[in-house]
């Protein structure tokens, strides 16, 4: 067998977890979810990112990731963007289809930034992701805003994707890729 390095993630969302192992996956890291005090912060989501990672890497001394994403709606003026959890607990996809009710320019997009806590400080990633707001929630996979949100390029929502797919298109994978790109120059950490 295989061994691999760790990275730990700071997260409640094991849909995270999921996509960007599967990423690291292929830069021979395994990705773990690990205990860290949680935060709630919402905001610049470079800064959320960064100062959580921080806040991971002190309490846990391992090298330590933290993600924050957001889903950005043109016709919305980037709505529901940096607040995107609170958004989504309170009025939800039913809430945001209210909103662009009537509306025709449905372009969106989500962004990732990953913030790597290691040794050295800490090191940020980002991916975007361009797209659609779909006039009907489709699909049940993925989380979030995941059956509302088409991205450029397919005629799928990331909620008819599995996760092999979505990580094709998606913001957080792009970021991912970034993140495995650093290792493999840095030798790891
Ligand atoms: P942690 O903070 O514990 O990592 P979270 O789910 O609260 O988990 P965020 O603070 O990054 O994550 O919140 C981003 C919100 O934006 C999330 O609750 C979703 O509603 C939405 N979101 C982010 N990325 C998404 C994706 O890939 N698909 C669907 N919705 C997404």
């Amino acid at each position: 067998m295989v061994s691999r390095r760790v990275i730990y993630i700071a997260t409640s969302n094991m849909h995270k977890v999921e996509e960007i192992r599967s990423i690291l996956r292929e830069c021979g890291y395994n990705v773990e979810p690990i205990d860290a005090p949680k935060l709630e912060l919402q905001g610049d989501l470079q800064k959320v990112a960064l100062y959580a990672a921080t806040v991971a890497y002190s309490v846990t001394g391992k090298p330590v990731i933290v993600e924050d994403a957001g889903l950005f709606i043109k016709a919305l003026n980037g709505f529901p963007g940096p607040y995107s959890a609170y958004v989504y607990k309170t009025i939800g996809i039913d809430g945001i289809l209210k909103l662009m009710h009537g509306i025709k320019d449905r372009r969106a997009y989500f962004y990732s930034v990953i913030a790597l806590a290691h040794s050295s400080g800490v090191t940020l990633f980002e991916g975007k992701c361009n797209g659609s707001i779909v006039n009907e929630p489709r699909g049940s996979k993925g989380f979030g805003f995941d059956p509302i949100f088409m991205p450029e390029g397919s005629t799928k929502t990331f909620a008819e994707m599995e996760i092999e797919e979505k990580n094709i298109y998606s913001h957080r994978a792009q970021a991912a890729r970034a993140l495995c790109r650093w290792l493999e120059e840095n030798c790891g950490i």
